[in-house]
């Protein structure tokens, strides 16, 4: 049902909503009262609504009804907009009933703190009242005060006479309630329109009426949180009788503007960097990656002529008979591997010194020169074989930089046998998990451009599922020494560079800093790559170097602690096994690894969060503690910080925790801290940055049985999909010491 008695002209209307657009848009600034704020800063308008135009805008409003409201009922047809720039909540008898229209920002404008105005009329009958009044669901939370949410009224007025009230409303509305509030009179308020505003900040509420302060306080604790507005009629004796009233009765208002504070220099920064991490925070990894990521620890083999020689690096110039593993066993390798909880084995199938470990075609410098299974044997085809049998992937490092090969100078006849290389390996051995672009390069070289682009379609092209290392997918970490950040983002702002398109080795690289301009955003995830021995290739000069059980354990917290994969180095020798040496020590890791492991003493812990997307129960922070990796905790869009409590059931020791984050949707928390409650206290035991796929954190011993993260700042909104807590035992008493 129209509302209105006529329906003007369309023309008439377009004018008229013109001229007063106009008018408004050029004055609305100049006229208003806004409180007086610091040097620098100035208010600016973050909503409103003038309501123009002919139809209530129901992307700002959500229209009440129809349902019963107190001794009256909300009913739709009741709150309309006037033609003239007014909505009316109209109060009317319809049969037997009194009706009346509201309308409410809910799901459409929750904002928090800044200055809420609105102007209006008031009705002149008797038994229901207007009001113009903030809300949120936490108004029903008990306890924190009303920091969780309160209902805040601006203006309510009851009376007929020139008097009003505004009040706070918190705890609930049952035995817990709690409120405060102000009545007073201002002499001619009844006719004509008037301002009610709400100055809200973190710390204090400021009313005012026709700008002038009427009420100053912060009750039990200022609203922290979103709240959305409300316009209303309500009936009810409070108002008066409402069988006295000559109805219809009309409550009219003619705006609603929030403004927020902004500086004057400072919003265009706030805003761009905003954008910038807005867009950084949707940056998603590709399957692959994700794939990648999950396989956390895995495992790199150098092998070639150097276990023979005794070098690094190979010059090229070796004589592949010297080649000769008697006892190799590339399930002696697996095996090792496997044991030590490592998903994956990369194997270089070609050094710098360009020997092949495989019986290449497009060169006579392979094993099918050597003495190895009289050059009848295939390493990579033996290891890719072992790999599949035992459930690992396998990962192929071949060296760019080739010292042996002719061709190597002339770009492309190089080109052409590098891509022929990749080829082979590609496509001969089944799937292969991560191709090894090494960056490295002797000052010596040969100059010639790698085609690079070429050498990723080609992976692409035969191995779809493959990450490049070095390339499109994955980053060196930067150091060889088996150490990610502390601050470790996997978004980044690459350059147009095909090869070692972000400086791998920069301090920072994910900061909003180091984002710049952020026009290339990309996913790029970090590799840790170290080696169990001072070199990469086996010495038995370094028989007693290898290193100790606390050094990989602590490499183990910095690197798949600190949101990266370690891929850790073991070279065989020269009989073609792992050396003793090396492979006891992998399985006082794994067993070291496994005792910390062993029981997390947060699953199924109770939680609670400050804040829930939507209050969507899929987002709930249960999600942390399900022990289900798909499933987690967000919330709302720019709730960068919240807090999330935990009850361990019991009172708990732990000294390990470790976080996760749901990088399917990308990477967002920037700092947090963890809490222990103590005798009635809060107290801060571990505090850190980027979380990302995991975090890992060691601490001093806690005992409690509650337990606080704190987010204190996180791009857009944060996500949690595990907190877990272990008790690591001293690692002497888990190796029998
Ligand atoms: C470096 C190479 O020069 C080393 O020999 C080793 O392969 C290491 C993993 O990468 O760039």
């Amino acid at each position: 049902m129209n509302p209105r008695p006529y329906r003007p002209d369309f023309f008439l209307l377009l004018a008229a909503a013109l001229v007063t657009l106009f008018t408004v848009t050029s004055s609305w600034s100049a006229d208003e009262f806004l409180p007086p704020l610091p040097d620098g800063q100035r208010w600016q308008l973050a909503w409103s609504d003038e309501f123009e135009g002919d139809a209530v805008d129901e992307s700002k409003w959500e229209i009440c009804g129809d349902w019963k409201r107190r001794d009256g009922y909300w009913v739709k047809e009741d709150a309309y907009v006037d033609g003239q720039g007014h909505l009316i909540l109209r109060t009317k008898k319809d049969g037997d009933r009194y009706t009346c229209g509201a309308v409410r920002t809910r799901g459409k404008f929750e904002h928090r703190y800044g200055y809420w105005v609105c102007r209006c009329r008031f009705p002149e009958e008797p038994g229901h009242w207007p009001a113009f009044w903030l809300f949120a669901p936490g108004v029903g939370k008990i306890g924190d005060g009303g920091r969780d949410g309160t209902e805040i009224d601006v203006m309510e007025k009851p009376w007929r006479e020139d008097r009003t009230t505004q009040n706070l409303h918190w705890d609930g509305y049952g035995k817990q309630h709690q409120s405060a509030g102000t009545r007073f009179m201002v002499p001619g308020m009844s006719e004509g329109f008037h301002t009610f505003a709400l100055l809200w900040t973190p710390d204090e509420y400021v009313f005012y009426v026709n700008g002038q302060e009427t009420w100053r306080t912060a009750a039990a604790g200022v609203s922290q949180v979103p709240q959305y507005a409300k316009l209303t009629e309500e009936i009810g004796k409070w108002g008066g009788d409402i069988t006295q009233a000559n109805l219809p009765d009309h409550f009219v208002v003619d705006y609603v503007r929030v403004y927020d504070v902004a500086g004057a220099t400072e919003s265009a920064e706030v805003y761009k960097r905003k954008e910038l991490t807005t867009r950084a925070a949707n940056v998603r990894p590709s399957p692959q990656q994700l794939a990648w990521q999950k396989l956390e620890f895995i495992a790199f083999i150098h092998y070639t002529v150097n276990a023979f020689t005794d070098r690094e690096w190979g010059d090229g110039t070796e004589d592949p008979a010297i080649f000769n593993p008697t006892q190799l066993d590339v399930r002696q390798w697996v095996r090792t591997c496997k044991d030590a909880g490592m998903k994956m084995i990369i194997l270089t199938a070609k050094h710098h010194d360009g020997f092949c470990l495989w019986p290449c075609k497009y060169t006579e410098h392979s094993v099918k020169s050597s003495p190895y299974k009289n050059g009848k044997g295939d390493i990579v085809g033996e290891l890719a074989e072992a790999c599949r049998e035992a459930g690992l992937k396998l990962g192929l490092y071949l060296s760019p930089w080739d010292r042996h090969e002719p061709t190597y100078g002339d770009t492309e006849g190089y080109n052409k046998f590098y891509k022929n290389q990749l080829r082979e390996l590609l496509t001969n051995y089944g799937e292969v998990t991560e191709v090894w672009m090494d960056g490295a390069k002797g000052r010596d070289a040969k100059d010639m451009e790698y085609d690079f682009l070429g050498y990723y379609a080609t992976v692409r092209e035969l191995q779809p599922g493959a990450v490049i290392f070095n390339g499109p997918d994955i980053r060196w970490v930067g150091n060889e020494r088996g150490y990610a950040r502390e601050s470790e983002w996997s978004v980044m702002n690459r350059s147009d560079a095909p090869f070692g398109f972000v400086n791998a080795t920069a301090k920072d690289l994910g900061s909003p800093e180091a984002l710049g301009d952020g026009e290339r955003l990309v996913w790029y995830p970090a590799e840790t790559d170290v080696s169990i021995r001072p070199g990469w290739f086996y010495h038995a000069s370094q028989d007693g170097k290898v290193k100790s059980v606390e050094h990989l354990l602590d490499i183990y917290f910095s690197s798949v602690g600190y949101n990266s994969v370690l891929l850790l180095n073991l070279p065989p020798d020269r009989r073609g096994l792992i050396h003793e040496n090396d492979v006891r020590r992998l399985r006082e890791f794994r067993k070291v690894l496994d005792a910390i492991f062993d029981e997390n003493l947060a699953a199924g812990a109770k939680v609670a969060a400050s804040n829930v997307r939507g209050d969507n129960p899929a987002f709930a922070a249960d999600k942390i503690t399900d022990g289900d990796p798909d499933t987690y905790w967000t919330t709302d869009d720019w709730t960068t910080a919240a807090t999330v409590e935990f009850d361990l059931g019991k009172t708990r020791t732990f000294n390990v925790a470790e976080l996760g984050e749901h990088i399917v949707i990308g990477q967002r928390i920037a700092e947090f801290a963890l809490d222990a409650r103590d005798n009635g206290t809060w107290k801060e035991f571990a505090r850190g940055t980027t979380v990302g796929y995991k975090r890992l954190l060691r601490f001093d011993k806690v005992t409690t049985r509650r337990l606080r993260l704190r987010i204190l700042d996180s791009r857009v909104c944060p996500t949690l999909s595990n907190l877990a807590l272990y008790q690591a035992p001293p690692i002497d008493e888990i190796l029998g010491r």
